[in-house]
């Protein structure tokens, strides 16, 4: 709701719905009463708005529009109402002004914000534009390029950076409210026709077309395939063509476009499904409710390869000390070098530079060959290669050192949490946290509990998960946990397509129109196929260690490609070797063109195989990898893996480049229809009697049966016994 106060001249209207003061139906009705009611008072001079408990406003309450009667069209008349008011409206800005919010404050004759307040316009996130005549008044207040960058990115500025723009009028460092109402005091009786941004022109641009051409073939690049950003731009665009109401009428009509698109919903269900993760719980009772973090003063990372030093970085910038330790001097020097390269060039993006980050200090960042120094430490990573002997070894031997409540993590992408915790006295303190690389930069932390990881051990690492400012998503034991498990069938349905007859930029070209960031070969190239086929040797699916005799495409009774195998055979390990899946410049080139070798290579391989080459076209493509990468999340899902499928969402939106404006993959088999996924599954599986990962599974099955319920309603199918934890 909102609060109306009348003190002295100022009438104070107070926006109120905890925690973010969402702009409700309900809101909205009372700012436009506590308006009017100012407005009739002759003795009220001026207006203030402000929020509820240091917060201007987040914006429209999102809830609100998948509502029957929708938000959409309440807002833009009273923020209008704001604007034609004939006494001064003052808005106090403080925590955040977003969204709507910012839009409410637009409105506004003067507006005032606390130095340490953000503002931005973020619609664009959820797949939405700024639909309350932002996109109309923004431009005229702040200029097209700043407007327009706001606008399309949805980012949040500072109230300096505010300032500098003149989206503010002042910033205060003391009392928000007492300035504002000061301000309204004195500009009682000045004339409001200039402080009305509806009146003002929009300042003019040199070459105003070109650069909106210029700057659309930005926005296009950077939306792929998700719709909002272009349509903020061309709401943006005929503020620069029309008059305001025009540019209102455009600006409405477009917002009706995104708010009636799949994807807008999409990106609103992932704003939520990220939150909702927080809510972590397990099987066997253990939640975010009832278990209390235990308080990381200080780290160790153990390794300091790839993922150990984004680690490193990672913790340096969330203010954590921490001690950084290698297996001897040599490997400690090069990876010493190499995180203070990263933390170089990351205290560079930040104000206040590496003194912030203070990693030059011992006593913060401390590299070392002793592990006696992990001794007082409250959390230790181990980031050592994938083996699980040499795992079991560093854990056995924290077990001995570190202090009895330590929490003993282990970075690792499939191997089992429960062998390497039985290596220890405390398998309670022993936990998977499974970081993607590079681990300074990727939002997700996989958080995995063992059989006997203690809730406070999981909440530790969910704590820790918020400090580097990272998703930490809670799931289960299992090989290749959600992420990778999931991924296993995707990527090995891209090689049997490449068998059939497909090529790697087809492949590749169809899930990145689809929306992925990289296809899965040029994925593969990135990483190096020496790491899978490292991997498959241990695994004794090729190499000396596979029996004489095994078919060339079949392991334990199951369809088999050995195409990666022969290509890392051929040296061909991806980047890193100038070829892998497609050719590149050099060694450690990053330009893949397709490479007339590989496609000779598969045309013999087909040939010695007896394939038939045919013609695959795109649907089939993303139906196969698409459809078993969801078919082995209803698999986990089933078995107690991970508590729901927002689970699976935010991990792969945030670790596997699943495009947000898509909803995750469980969100996506939701729009496409169970019926419809498990009907193709069923024809591939058909055809492909020996892939195990194309039959549908048992949870998928009996969702189609029951009617295809929405998605927040899947769990509620499981019966307690199917849960295998
Ligand atoms: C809009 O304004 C459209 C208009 O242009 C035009 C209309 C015509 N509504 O993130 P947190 C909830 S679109 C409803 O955990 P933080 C959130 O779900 C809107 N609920 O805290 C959570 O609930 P729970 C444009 C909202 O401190 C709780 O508040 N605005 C909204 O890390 C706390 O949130 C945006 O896109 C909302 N608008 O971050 C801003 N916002 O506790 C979206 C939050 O049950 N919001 N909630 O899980 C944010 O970016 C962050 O929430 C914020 C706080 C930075 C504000």
């Amino acid at each position: 709701m909102a609060q109306y106060a009348r003190g002295s001249a100022v009438a104070v209207i107070r926006l109120r719905n905890p925690p973010v003061n969402a702009l409700s139906r309900a809101v909205l009705q009372a700012l436009e009463d506590g308006l009017k009611k100012a407005d009739a008072d002759p003795s009220v001079k001026a207006v203030m708005i402000c929020g509820e408990n240091g917060k201007f406003s987040a914006g429209a309450d999102i809830r609100g529009f998948s509502a029957p009667k929708r938000l959409g069209g309440a807002l833009g008349p009273v923020v209008s109402l704001i604007e034609s008011s004939e006494k001064p409206v003052v808005a106090a800005i403080e925590g955040v002004a977003l969204g709507g919010g910012l839009e409410v404050a637009l409105g506004c004759h003067y507006r005032i914000a606390h130095v340490k307040a953000r503002m931005g316009l973020p619609e664009v996130t959820l797949g939405l534009l700024p639909g309350a005549e932002g996109t109309q008044r923004l431009p005229r207040l702040i200029g097209v390029p700043a407007a327009l960058d706001m606008i399309t990115t949805g980012k949040h500025i500072p109230a300096t950076e505010a300032l500098k723009l003149g989206l503010v009028d002042e910033i205060v460092e003391e009392n928000t409210i007492e300035a504002a109402i000061r301000l309204a005091n004195k500009v009682i009786g000045q004339p409001l026709g200039p402080r009305r941004l509806s009146l003002k022109p929009v300042p003019k641009v040199p070459n105003m077309e070109a650069f909106l051409d210029e700057a659309l073939a930005k926005v296009k690049r950077q939306a792929r395939g998700c719709l909002a950003p272009e349509l903020c731009f061309q709401a943006v665009r005929a503020a620069t063509q029309s008059p305001f109401a025009d540019g209102v009428r455009r600006e409405r009509e477009l917002f009706q476009v995104l708010l009636s698109s799949g994807q807008a919903q999409a990106l609103q269900y992932a704003f939520f499904a990220e939150r909702a993760v927080r809510r972590w719980a397990t099987p066997g009772g253990a939640s975010w409710s009832s278990a209390a973090p235990q308080p990381v003063r200080r780290a160790a990372v153990i390794g300091l390869g790839t993922m150990g030093r984004g680690i490193v970085t990672s913790l340096v910038k969330a203010n954590i000390p921490l001690v950084a330790l290698e297996q001897d001097l040599e490997n400690l020097n090069k990876g010493r070098k190499a995180v203070m390269f990263l933390l170089e060039r990351e205290a560079m993006k930040m104000e206040g530079g590496a003194q912030v980050l203070d990693f030059h200090n011992p006593a913060r960042l401390q590299f070392t060959v002793d592990f006696d120094l992990l001794r007082d430490v409250d959390l230790v990573i181990e980031a050592v290669f994938e083996n699980m002997a040499l795992k079991k070894e560093i854990f056995h031997k924290l077990s001995k050192i570190c202090k009895p409540g330590a929490l003993l993590c282990t970075n690792t992408s499939a191997l089992n949490i429960d062998e390497i915790a039985s290596a220890t006295n405390r398998p309670q303190q022993v936990i998977g946290t499974h970081f993607f690389s590079p681990a300074h930069v990727m939002r997700l932390l996989e958080i995995i509990y063992g059989r006997h990881t203690s809730p406070t051990a999981i909440a530790t690492a969910m704590q820790l998960a918020t400090a580097l400012k990272k998703v930490g998503v809670v799931v289960g034991n299992c090989f290749g946990f959600v992420g990778n498990r999931m991924m296993f069938p995707y990527v090995q349905q891209a090689v049997f397509l490449l068998e059939e007859g497909s090529r790697p930029d087809a492949v590749d070209q169809a899930l990145e129109d689809f929306g992925f960031k990289i296809g899965p070969f040029r994925m593969s190239d990135l990483a190096g196929l020496d790491v899978g086929w490292r991997s498959r040797k241990d695994q004794g699916l090729t190499g000396p260690s596979l029996p004489a005799g095994t078919p060339a495409r079949q392991r334990r009774g199951q369809r088999y490609s050995p195409l990666p195998d022969l290509l890392c055979e051929h040296g061909r390990f991806g980047q890193k070797t100038g070829k892998g899946w497609y050719l590149y410049e050099k060694a450690g080139g990053r330009t893949a063109t397709p490479d007339p070798w590989l496609l000779n290579f598969l045309s013999q391989y087909r040939d010695t195989h007896g394939i038939q080459t045919r013609f695959i076209d795109q649907e089939e493509i993303l139906e196969r990898c698409l459809f078993s990468l969801i078919n082995e999340g209803f698999a986990i899902l089933a078995e107690g893996i991970a508590s729901g499928p927002e689970h699976l969402d935010v991990i792969y939106i945030n670790g596997y480049g699943w495009p947000k404006h898509r909803g995750g993959p469980m969100f996506y088999a939701s729009t496409v229809g169970l019926p419809r996924v498990l009907a193709k599954l069923q024809k591939y599986s058909e055809a492909h009697p020996d892939v195990p990962g194309l039959q549908p599974s048992a949870f998928l099955k009996k969702l189609a049966a029951v009617g295809n319920p929405p998605l927040k309603e899947w769990m509620s199918y499981l019966s307690q016994q199917s849960s295998k934890l």
